[in-house]
């Protein structure tokens, strides 16, 4: 009897949170893995360190050097890699940055997404497509978003992200290509970057308790976000790119916190009792009439997104996606990894 040939599936941005969550969900579903990482001149790959350790002998992750901004290698990886599903999660992903570093943010999210889906063409336009889209893009539009809710961005990254999206739309109604937009709502995970707020706010709360840092310094408290957590969302994607027709999707949890809720229910099940004095700039979190919370307006973007709540109910739908996790749980797996 003929063996069943292995489904391939090539990650860019394979080191990142949600890289390292879509490597595990498609080795577990028996997929052949490469993913895509930069060079740096130390180790990036320490979420993925596990799957790589016996890179030798394995059979069913690799990598490859590779940049979004680089497009011949991204043409060089395609051809010799053939893969059946490519995922594109590589991005200047911080928002905050992004005012720093606009063109930067540009090139890599926007033109590297056109780099991807024009080497597709090139090389193989059956290769199905799953990009990497925001609730960022809806910007300043009213909660609740969803497909239909038009787009304000914000910043110079979800302007990207726009480009990129549209680029999507654009190749998948020229060219026929199966190419999909995810348009994911935050999610977070023991994975998450330390300079995004979540794990800036467990790290620090940990490290407080054990008396190994003194403050936390953050921006906005007010703004609301609807946060969900990586591994349901990887689900999402893969989900999109296995349906008959290609679409897009918002995915979210349909609630939202500020960012001063999400502090108070870590500070809670850290067990920290905060109190909160004061208001504006001033304002600040006390443990035992000291202040363990201040806000500096270095961390103020120059234009916020002050609300998002996703609505999903199309991908609840067609793609019976629905999350396992909830802000508590989320909250729970941060804690529990490195309390
Ligand atoms: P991360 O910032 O954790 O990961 C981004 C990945 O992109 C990393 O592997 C990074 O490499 C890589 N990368 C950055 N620049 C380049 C480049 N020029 N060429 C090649 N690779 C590059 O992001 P997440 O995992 O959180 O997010 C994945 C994707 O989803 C991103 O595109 C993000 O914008 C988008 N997104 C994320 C959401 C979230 O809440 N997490 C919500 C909606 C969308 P390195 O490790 O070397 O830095
Ligand atoms: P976001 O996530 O901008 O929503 O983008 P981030 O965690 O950076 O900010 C969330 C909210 O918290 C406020 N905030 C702070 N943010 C950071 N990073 N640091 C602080 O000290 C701080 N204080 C307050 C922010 O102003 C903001 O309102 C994330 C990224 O993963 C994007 O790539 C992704 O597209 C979107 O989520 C959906």
């Amino acid at each position: 009897m003929k063996k069943k040939q292995k489904k391939i599936a090539l990650i860019f941005g394979v080191t990142g949170q949600d890289g390292s969550y879509l490597s595990r969900f498609l080795l577990n579903k028996g997929y052949i893995v490469h993913g895509v990482k930069r060079r740096s001149s130390n180790f990036n790959t320490n979420r993925i360190d596990d799957l790589i350790k016996d890179i030798e002998e394995a059979k069913n992750f690799f990598l490859h050097y590779g940049d979004l901004t680089d497009g011949q290698s991204i043409n060089n990886i395609i051809h010799k890699v053939k893969p059946l599903e490519i995922y594109n999660l590589a991005a200047q992903s911080h928002v905050a940055v992004s005012f720093e570093l606009p063109e930067y943010t540009s090139m890599t999210n926007a033109l590297g997404t056109l780099k991807i889906l024009e080497a597709i063409k090139n090389i193989d336009p059956n290769i199905r497509f799953y990009q990497a889209g925001t609730s960022e893009m809806f910007g300043a539009s009213a909660p609740p978003q969803n497909e239909k809710t038009s787009f304000y961005p914000r910043s110079p990254y979800a302007v990207s992200k726009l480009f990129a999206h549209w680029i999507t739309i654009n190749y998948r109604e020229s060219y026929n290509i199966f190419a999909c937009n995810g348009i994911l709502f935050n999610h977070e995970s023991p994975q998450r970057g330390d300079t995004f707020v979540t794990q800036k706010i467990i790290k620090a709360l940990i490290k407080i308790k054990k008396n190994q840092q003194k403050k936390l310094y953050l921006g906005n408290l007010y703004s609301k976000r609807d946060w969900g957590h990586a591994e349901d969302y990887v689900e999402a994607m893969w989900l999109m790119l296995q349906q008959k027709k290609p679409k897009d999707f918002v995915i979210a949890t349909g609630h939202q916190y500020t960012v001063k809720e999400f502090i108070n229910l870590a500070s809670k099940k850290l067990k920290i009792p905060i109190i909160w004095r004061g208001s504006k700039l001033n304002e600040k979190a006390y443990l035992n009439n000291t202040h363990i919370i201040e806000i500096k307006s270095k961390y103020f973007r120059p234009t916020e997104v002050d609300s998002l709540k996703g609505d999903a109910k199309k991908a609840r739908r067609i793609l019976k996606w629905k999350p396992k996790h909830n802000i508590y749980s989320l909250i729970d797996d941060m804690i529990n990894t490195y309390e």
